[in-house]
């Protein structure tokens, strides 16, 4: 007997779409008529299926999104879990700030997890360095797979969600992942060879199932990440929220908070409201999107 029901896709894997129905794993195929509409399923897509047994079944419709990541490529994500280690590797700022302000613009909700925190050696000297990012508002979280610390806060950050756990590699996404969920044994690396090769462990985006309703995507880790090429740099202060507050007081709208007359981020700057170091970041992505533009006009 044929039988319909709606589940989320969990892997995409060589044409086929492996969906969670309740917690039972059925591989699909795409109706046809999917694709003749341009609609591409992706990891996260709420779907309609057509059961043609206990495990095999076809997908009929996906569902409207919420919203979807382009990289790594998953919709309809509630949290964004951005994963940076304490020490190996170090704290990475740039990548740091550069994730977060993709986020922002894709209008994900982010949460920040310091992981590795066994490794900590001076936790004050370690939260001066990142309290830039409490005071702009964002939840922050310690956590180590290896003592445990976090693991509990984390997991009630992510009930009842969809979330991306995304970051370098080798900060221990995976360890987290098998932290909340032992029986997920999801594989992880080796610290050495990876940072001497650059090897990543993890290497497909893969949504796991927690508990009902809660899923969490464990991602490759990358080293830098690729604003959308259509980015308009005038767009790109969105992704700051210190940027939106403060130039509301700038004399221009559109200013770019560079060397505009009657700019309010140079005091804001002076009094110490916006972190210089993010104010490079801002400088140094404006003029990266600037030349892709330029390059796109040539
Ligand atoms: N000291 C310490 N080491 C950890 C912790 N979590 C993970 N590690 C180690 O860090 C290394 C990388 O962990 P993974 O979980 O594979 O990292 P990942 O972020 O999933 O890496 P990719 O899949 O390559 O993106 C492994 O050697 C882990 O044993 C932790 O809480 N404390
Ligand atoms: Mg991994
Ligand atoms: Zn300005």
């Amino acid at each position: 007997m044929p039988e319909g029901a709606q589940g989320r896709i969990v892997r995409v894997v060589a044409g086929f779409y492996d969906v969670d129905l309740k917690g039972r794993t059925v591989r699909c195929r795409a109706r046809g008529v999917l694709k003749k509409r341009g609609m591409h399923p992706v990891v996260g897509d709420e779907v309609r299926v057509h059961l043609s047994g206990l495990s095999e079944g076809v997908v009929e419709d996906v569902l409207a999104r919420t919203n979807i990541l382009v990289r790594p490529p998953v919709a309809n994500v509630d949290l964004a879990v951005l994963v940076f280690s304490i020490r190996e590797p170090d704290l990475n700022r740039h990548l740091l700030d550069r994730l977060l302000v993709s986020v922002e613009l894709q209008n994900v909700p982010a949460l920040l997890c310091w992981s590795k925190a066994d490794l900590l050696q001076d936790r004050a000297d370690f939260e001066r360095e990142v309290s830039v990012y409490g005071r702009l508002g964002y939840p922050t979280l310690y956590a180590s797979s290896l003592t445990g610390e976090g693991i509990d806060a984390l997991r009630t950050r992510l009930r009842g969600k969809v979330s991306v756990l995304a970051g370098q590699s080798g900060v221990g996404k995976s360890s987290l992942i098998n932290a909340l969920h032992p029986g997920l044994n999801r594989a992880v690396g080796d610290v050495s060879r990876r940072l001497g090769r650059g090897r990543h462990t993890t290497r497909q985006v893969e949504l796991l199932r927690l508990e009902e309703n809660t899923y969490v995507a464990d991602t490759p880790g990358f080293g830098v990440l690729a604003f959308d090429k259509d980015l308009e740099p005038e767009k790109l202060s969105k992704g700051f929220p210190e940027l939106v507050e403060v130039g509301r007081n700038c004399r221009y709208r559109g200013c770019l908070h560079e060397e505009e007359e009657g700019c309010a981020v140079p005091a804001a700057l002076a009094e110490g409201r916006i972190d210089p170091l993010r104010y490079d970041h801002y400088r140094e992505w404006l003029k990266e999107l600037r030349e892709a533009r330029e390059e796109r006009y040539r």
